[in-house]
């Protein structure tokens, strides 16, 4: 790859993209591609800390990868690939594990909220998961990891176990910084706008996905929970009509005093309605897009393999060097 900075970003597959991974993390993704070089990755791995169906995993897996390069990846630009289908990501896991603290790992907020959700499965896979995502961001020394507001802390643990393992074995790892889009970083549920949307929500109209249909996406926009006042404008309090007007701002571009101004003297209906539409006439393209690569799963095969091969070759050179650095005997 030419000399410009690497960037490594990943998405889990654990069902349809919702607004806020498209907000908050791929939308920013695309414009990118020709300034850095861009390691895009479907983090099947990081999925199975999640009790996951088989079938539905591989089917999910290949949906987000077309829905990938539907959101505009160009797989010839950056490199898309399956988590699972470079095992370096596995092996470097294993050496920056032995570089992280219990205690590091014991402070991490997704850990406790996602361990409080499945009680019933707090695996130990769960617990490292942030280890495995310094592994995915380290192996090619990206310098720039775009991510939501959410993954924050486990990019500043990236950065300090690469700190620490330079510290320890001399300078060579790239100590990342994260990319978090200024509007948009943490979109919000529609059902209750405290909480972050999600994919594994088990409200459906708490997160609006990608590939709804028109009528759903205003639907769920007009039953998004609000509050009681009738005014169109961002203060604190009224979380769920800052998280309508955040979400508009990123698809119109319009600052929050020009959409207050928009719906001055309106309802909320109005506000919810243009909301949805706009929405939902932005994302039309990528649902077109996806049904077309959907027809031609040859191709996303031939893309993700390829994907699959330069990404390994990368991090092939990373682990080899990394193992000499630890004291392990070559193995050629
Ligand atoms: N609500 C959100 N707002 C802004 N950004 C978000 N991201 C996720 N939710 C929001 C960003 O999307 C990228 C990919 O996320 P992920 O698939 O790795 O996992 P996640 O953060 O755990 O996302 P979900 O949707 O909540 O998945 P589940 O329900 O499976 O746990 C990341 O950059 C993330 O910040």
């Amino acid at each position: 790859m030419s000399g410009k900075k690497m960037i490594f970003s990943g998405i889990q597959p654990t069902g349809t993209f919702t607004l806020g991974n498209y907000i908050g993390a791929i939308r920013n993704w695309g414009p990118l591609q020709d300034e850095f070089n861009c390691i895009y990755s479907i983090v099947d791995l990081h999925s199975i800390t999640v009790a996951q169906d088989p079938v539905e995993l591989r089917k999910n897996s290949l949906r987000a990868y077309a829905l990938l390069l539907a959101c505009g990846i160009d797989p010839k630009k950056s490199i898309a690939f399956f988590q699972s289908h470079n095992k370096f990501h596995a092996e470097l896991n294993w050496v920056l594990a032995c570089n992280t603290q219990f205690g590091e790992l014991s402070r991490m907020t997704q850990f406790k909220d996602k361990s409080a959700r499945h009680a019933d499965n707090v695996n130990a896979g769960l617990f490292t998961y942030p280890v495995l995502m310094a592994a995915d961001i380290l192996a090619y020394n990206a310098s720039l990891v775009p991510i939501g507001g959410d993954q924050k802390q486990h990019l500043e643990l990236a950065r300090n176990i690469a700190q620490r393992f330079n510290q320890r074995y001399g300078d060579f790892f790239t100590v990342p910084e994260p990319y978090i889009a200024p509007l948009g970083a943490k979109v919000m549920s529609l059902q209750d706008p405290t909480k972050k949307m999600s994919k594994s929500d088990e409200n459906p109209n708490s997160c609006i996905l990608i590939l709804d249909e028109k009528d759903t996406i205003v639907r769920k926009f007009k039953r998004a929970v609000t509050d009681s006042d009738a005014e169109v404008s961002f203060a604190d309090g009224k979380d769920g009509i800052n998280n309508l007007m955040t979400i508009y701002s990123c698809f119109t571009g319009k600052k929050f005093d020009e959409i207050q101004n928009e719906f001055s003297g309106k309802g909320y209906g109005d506000f919810k309605l243009a909301v949805g539409e706009t929405v939902a006439d932005a994302l039309e393209p990528v649902r077109t897009e996806f049904a077309r690569l959907m027809n031609d799963k040859a191709y996303l095969k031939e893309c993700y393999m390829d994907g699959a091969m330069r990404a390994t070759k990368i991090t092939q050179k990373t682990i080899t060097k990394i193992y000499r650095k630890v004291g392990f005997v070559d193995a050629r």
